[in-house]
């Protein structure tokens, strides 16, 4: 499983102090109190949204604060209440509050939300302390503090998309291509010896995980090569792309070999829609892709994670099975 994973600080906006004031006004002596109290200080919200995937953001700024409430004024007024500042969470993401160890939430669903941290309620102007004994208090009340919280935000990310193929089929490459992860790529078999996991984003909103796992060989599953115990990254994934060098000799035997060691990981795999993806066809001229194209499933894609050549439906395609599985 992947976790990303981030600690943040949030306080919630004092209350404003309460106003000590007397009523004035032309020719009436010793008007009484009329100090109005604080206003409440904002709060601090979470609320979960889909479209967000990751908690990167929450790296970089780790302090969060809401306004304080505004001081009471005379003639009985309430300050104005500070401004609550709501934050956005991916959907999936647990808050845990640092200092005790609790789970406060767990905002896996869309849209919901929850606050975090209270704003302080505003002190009590003078005119709330006025009794039968004291008509003219002096004091008034300064405002509560806001809630102050540490938090530890977690998010597990699965991912959407599992890259599957052979030592050097251009895994990493791919991912490289399409997302921000710079995987280690080069041209020995086993470059990749832990999953790596990147996101592509396809537009402003929408975005998917894509995971670039090791490479299979055949007798992995009897634990050849690097076996297969990190399948169990891609146990989760929606889509399963099959990345084979156009290259190989014989694709379908080089499909039918990833096949096997995925379903004697888990049977369940080889259910999960899939695409097959030819690469490095800029390897290839015209002539024998042609030929290669005239051999196989006319479903196949060719692609090619160096230059590029036949992203657009690749994407297009991963992005259809995506919808499709919602
Ligand atoms: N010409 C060409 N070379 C490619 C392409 N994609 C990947 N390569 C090269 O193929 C070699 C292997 O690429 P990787 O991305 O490391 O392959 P991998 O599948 O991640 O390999 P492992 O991690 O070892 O399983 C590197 O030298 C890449 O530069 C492609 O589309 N065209
Ligand atoms: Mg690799």
């Amino acid at each position: 499983m992947f976790i990303d994973y981030a600690e943040i600080e949030v306080r919630a906006g004092n209350g404003g102090p309460g106003c000590i004031s007397f009523h004035r006004e032309k020719y009436v002596s010793k008007g009484g109190p009329d100090g109005g109290d604080g206003g409440r200080g904002g709060d601090i919200i979470f609320i979960a949204d889909s479209n967000l995937t990751t908690l990167l953001d929450f790296r970089y700024k780790t302090k969060y604060s809401s306004e304080n409430g505004h001081p009471g004024e005379g003639s009985l007024k309430t300050g104005k209440s500070g401004k609550s500042t709501t934050i956005r969470v991916p959907a999936g993401t647990i808050m845990r509050n640092l200092d005790t160890g609790d789970v406060i939430a767990d905002l896996s669903r869309e849209g919901q939300e929850i606050v975090v941290a209270q704003g302080g309620r505003g002190g009590h102007g003078n005119d709330y302390f006025k009794s039968a004994t004291n008509q003219t208090p002096r004091t008034a009340e300064d405002g509560r503090p806001g809630d102050y919280v540490r938090l530890g935000l977690e998010l597990k990310l699965l991912a959407d998309v599992g890259l599957v193929g052979l030592p050097n089929a251009g895994k990493s490459t791919v991912l490289a291509r399409f997302s921000a992860a710079r995987p280690k790529i080069a041209d020995y078999p086993f470059t990749t010896l832990i999953p790596n996991l990147g996101i592509v984003r396809l537009r402003e909103y929408k975005a998917f995980v894509m995971a670039d796992i090791p490479g299979i060989i055949e007798g992995a599953s009897k634990g050849k090569g690097l076996g297969i115990e990190f399948l169990k990254h891609i146990q989760r994934t929606r889509l399963i792309v099959y990345l084979i060098d156009v290259f190989e000799g014989n694709i379908e035997k080089t499909l039918q070999v990833l096949k096997n060691e995925l379903g004697d990981f888990d049977s369940d795999l080889l259910k999960r829609p899939f695409l097959v993806v030819l690469n490095k066809i800029d390897l290839l001229d015209d002539v024998t892709l042609k030929l290669v194209s005239k051999k196989v499933s006319p479903n196949y894609i060719f692609f090619s994670a160096a230059t590029g050549k036949g992203e657009k439906e690749l994407l297009t395609r991963i992005e259809n099975e995506l919808d499709r599985e919602k």
